[in-house]
């Protein structure tokens, strides 16, 4: 738990976020600025800054394992998952979060 950081006040349940999915391992709530119609988060309750921080296969398991059963519950079949890393890759909240997003057409190569 880091104690400035907005993702681990979610997950710790400090700020009413609802989740669409929670283990024992990972959370997963809907994003505050969605880039498509279905527009979620998953994130593990272990604060990562980022990708470059996460050393264990585990925690990668727990995330995306977590994913196909987060679809299935919401009835998705297609979608992106993005991990941004870093300032110049677009990340601006620093607890590693896989972003997935479904519910229209995406482009390639990402913008
Ligand atoms: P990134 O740019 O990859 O670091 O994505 C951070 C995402 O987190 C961004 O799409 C907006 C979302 N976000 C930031 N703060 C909050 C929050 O307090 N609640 C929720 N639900 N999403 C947030």
């Amino acid at each position: 738990m880091s104690s400035d950081c907005i993702f681990c006040k979610i997950a710790n349940k400090e700020l009413n976020t609802e989740f669409i999915y929670e283990d024992d391992k990972v959370v997963a709530f809907n994003d505050l600025s969605p880039q498509a119609p279905v527009h979620f988060l998953v994130i593990p309750k272990k604060h990562y800054s980022s990708m470059n921080d996460i050393t264990s296969k585990e925690a990668f398991g727990d995330i995306f394992s977590a994913i196909p059963k987060i679809a299935e519950k919401l009835g998705i079949k297609e979608y992106r998952t993005v991990v941004n890393t870093g300032v110049s890759a677009g990340q601006t909240v620093f607890h590693i979060h896989v972003h997935v997003m479904s519910g229209r057409e995406f482009t390639w190569p990402a913008g």
